[in-house]
């Protein structure tokens, strides 16, 4: 029996679209996990394929007929998915659908698909497999957080030599639930942690030499999270995993130094911390207040997470309605001010499945919504809903000035001179220097996608432009 697994060509990161090489490009795309574990959780009798479109485009016809086809998708991809199932089905080739989009959108993939697995899908995926060689495929299998112990290795085998780094996850569902976020709707409010000694036998599998840790919030904010991630660096440095490894984290990450001095020593050498907002308004109105602690100093913050040479890089999220004209400035001043390595800026966007898709599907605000063609929009680098205070137009102009100003040349030598100056460890500046590089590179990307879609200043539907896949 035959398996193919595919992540789908997505409109962010996808490598095929992109014309001629550039060594930035190969940070565009990253590991897609949760296959690789599918891939581990398959019976020896099937063989298994792990295809990542972002890589190179697919061409169905060429490959051997497998017989079962299983799909993968952040909304964003969705459209592509569906696309390529469309094909296979033609084929006569049966596809199984899952992940984050599948999910929340369960009946509209139910469309497209044979079966649809949603939730986490450890528990569920062996039957999956049984009943497809016994002919009794279900429509539905509903899988859910599972005990994390059962989270097998990831097969880390496949897929090698193609990216700059490995990937691995040690933590799942977060404490907190950010409106625009669809993590707690995933897998849950409880922060699960999976035994550290998994962990530890896993890293020694991994080739890549660089790792992600995929985790939404490696570190926690409980006093018992924090101590947990103490002891998995501790064992990391004992056994001396000591890899360069990035992770995503809240911003208490630097309120204990010893965290700080056990995640560097095991090997960490970035972390990526949503700011979300510079204004406590935007935070409240995002749900996160987590980041409004009282006497907070962002910039000494960062800074105790540099001096251990760690590049902080952050992200923010813009066109949130109590945002108003002059926020790209705004939002560049607050990421020079607090000191940050790197700064992302994302579109604020309704998810399915979020809080803020549900408020903004009651206001009737979800403008791109002609699904499943618009979910292609849905990457966090356009406009798809209405902003209380810009056009589409005025949105993406505040988008290029925040990137005009932050992501200048000049500006991008300065931080790195900053490296230097401050003393850090100068493996920061390579980090720093690919990082602010690749984003510079990918808003100039985005920005000719813009051009096309929001051509008149009052554009506000992705139906005068041009779709992404035929730019
Ligand atoms: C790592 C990561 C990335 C990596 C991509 C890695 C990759 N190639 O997959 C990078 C940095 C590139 C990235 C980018 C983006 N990301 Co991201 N990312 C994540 C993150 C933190 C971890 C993903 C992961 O590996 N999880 C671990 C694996 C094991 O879980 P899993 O993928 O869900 O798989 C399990 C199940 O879903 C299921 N399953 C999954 N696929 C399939 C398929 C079949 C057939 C079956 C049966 C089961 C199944 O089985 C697995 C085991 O249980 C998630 C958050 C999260 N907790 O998942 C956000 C997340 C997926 N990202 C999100 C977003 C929004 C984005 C961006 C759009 C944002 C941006 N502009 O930067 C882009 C879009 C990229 C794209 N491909 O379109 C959202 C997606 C929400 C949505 N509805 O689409 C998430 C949920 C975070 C959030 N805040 O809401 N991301
Ligand atoms: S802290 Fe991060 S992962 Fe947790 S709910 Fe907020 S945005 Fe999602």
């Amino acid at each position: 029996m035959k398996l193919l697994l595919i992540n789908p060509f997505s409109p962010v990161v996808s490598l095929s679209k992109i014309q001629g090489w550039n060594f930035l490009n190969k940070f565009r795309v990253w590991k897609p996990l949760g296959l690789l574990i599918l891939a581990r959780l398959t019976p020896p009798n099937w063989e298994v394929e792990v295809i990542d479109e972002n890589l190179g485009p697919i061409d169905a016809q060429a490959l051997p007929r497998p017989d079962l086809v299983g799909i993968t998708a952040f909304t964003s991809q969705a459209t592509r998915a569906y696309e390529l199932s469309a094909l296979f089905r033609a084929m006569g080739v049966p596809v199984v659908m899952g992940g984050i989009h599948a999910t929340m959108c369960l009946a509209e993939a139910l469309g497209h698909a044979d079966a649809v697995v949603t939730g986490e899908a450890e528990s569920v995926w062996p039957q999956v497999l049984a009943d497809v060689q016994a002919g009794t495929l279900q429509r539905v299998y509903a899988g859910g957080p599972v005990s994390m112990a059962e989270i097998p290795p990831a097969r880390h085998d496949l897929l090698a030599g193609r990216y700059h780094f490995g990937s691995i996850q040690a933590t799942r569902g977060c404490p907190l639930n950010c409106s625009f976020c669809s993590v707690t709707a995933f897998n849950g409010h409880l922060f699960r942690r999976r035994p550290i000694e998994n962990v530890i036998a896993e890293l020694r599998q991994i080739r890549e030499k660089r790792i992600l840790f995929v985790d939404d919030n490696l570190i926690g904010t409980r006093r018992d999270h924090i101590a947990s991630a103490k002891d998995l660096f501790r064992t990391m440095i004992r056994e001396g995993l000591t890899r360069p490894w990035i992770c995503q984290a809240t911003i208490n990450f630097p309120d204990d130094e010893q965290l700080l001095d056990l995640a560097a020593r095991s090997g960490c050498v970035g972390v990526f911390i949503g700011f979300e907002s510079p204004t406590v308004e935007g935070l409240i109105a995002l749900g996160k207040k987590f980041n409004i602690r009282k006497g907070r100093d962002f910039r000494a913050s960062v800074r105790r997470i540099q001096c251990h040479g760690i590049t902080v890089m952050g992200s923010f999220i813009m066109g949130i309605d109590t945002d108003r004209p002059g926020i790209g400035a705004t939002m560049a001043r607050a990421a020079e001010d607090y000191g940050l390595d790197m700064a992302n800026v994302l579109v604020l966007t309704p998810l399915p499945g979020t809080a803020l898709f549900k408020e903004m599907e009651r206001q009737g605000r979800i403008i791109a919504n002609n699904y499943p063609a618009d979910w292609q929009y849905y990457s966090l680098a356009h406009p798809v809903s209405q902003h209380l205070h810009f056009t589409w137009s005025e949105l993406l102009h505040e988008m290029n000035e925040f990137h005009d100003l932050f992501y200048s040349y000049p500006k991008i030598l300065g931080r790195v001179l900053r490296i230097f100056l401050q003393r850090r460890n100068p493996r920061n500046v390579l980090l720093s220097l690919v990082t602010n590089l690749t984003c510079r590179h990918n808003q100039l990307l985005d920005r000719k996608v813009h051009a096309l879609r929001c051509a008149t200043p009052e554009a506000t539907s992705p139906t005068q432009g041009l779709r992404l896949q035929e730019d």
